[in-house]
């Protein structure tokens, strides 16, 4: 890599969920001293971290999806997979026969409305969204170096450890991805706390209807929590516990 004798002393910029805000992010890297080489965002001494979550939600998905992978293949941004991108494979994948299920990420009233945006804003460019998710197959689930990591949701170096064993990298394959739809299994495991974090269920039998409607019997929480004592001190999610 050009300059590679800086990369010792490089810094990096971390970047979260973009979810479909291109120019947003666009006026964020130029703020930060990127600037557009070539049509591609670089910085001379930095890098950007992109932690995952570039598509769904807002209004430029697509333009975000191409600001990103084209700094990742320049050299001027890593990234790592957000369940955004997970979810997306697994909504785009048809399940295996026998599986009982068309789609290996179920086509449900919750799980259509959460990628709507982004297929829309696909709807004319198949072949182009089709790419992108041959893409994420080569996006890795988390960063280890010696100095530095980085993970969408919660680096678990048990979980981390056992997934290079069996993948030999940081990328997840078809197989893998057919696999982590059963929640319980190891690739299911790998995929929930890595990409979505660390949840509690509910005691005695409590639900929680969340604003978007879905009943849930877990809450998120903080695993980086100091000695909490009540769910209260772990809570991590927009939708808050009962009060009892
Ligand atoms: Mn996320």
């Amino acid at each position: 890599m050009a300059g590679s004798n800086h990369t010792a002393s490089r810094g990096y910029d971390i970047i979260g969920d973009i979810h479909g805000c291109a120019n947003t992010l666009a006026r964020l890297l130029e703020q930060m001293g990127y600037s557009k080489v070539n049509g591609v965002y670089q910085h001379r001494r930095r890098q950007a971290v992109f932690i995952g979550d570039i598509i769904d939600r807002g209004p430029r998905i697509r333009e975000a999806l191409h600001l990103v992978r084209n700094m990742v293949e320049r050299g001027s941004a890593r990234i790592v997979m957000g369940n955004h991108e997970y979810n997306a494979l697994g909504y785009c994948t048809r399940a295996r026969a026998g599986s009982g299920k068309t789609w290996l990420r179920e086509h449900t009233p919750r799980h259509d409305r959460l990628i709507r945006e982004t297929l829309d804003q696909f709807e004319a460019h198949p072949h182009e969204w089709n790419d992108f998710l041959e893409w994420f197959y080569t996006i890795p689930l988390f960063i280890d170096e010696d100095d530095f990591r980085a993970v969408h949701a919660c680096w678990d170096g048990k979980l981390i450890e056992q997934f290079k064993q069996v993948q030999g990298g940081a990328c997840i394959d078809e197989d893998f991805l057919h696999a982590s739809a059963a929640i319980d299994s190891f690739a299911g495991q790998v995929m929930d706390t890595l990409l979505r974090g660390t949840d509690l269920r509910l005691p005695q039998g409590m639900k929680i209807k969340g604003r978007d409607g879905y009943v849930r019997e877990f809450f998120r929480t903080k695993f980086w929590a100091d000695n909490p004592h009540s769910y209260a001190d772990v809570v991590f999610q927009p939708d808050p516990l009962p009060p009892e």
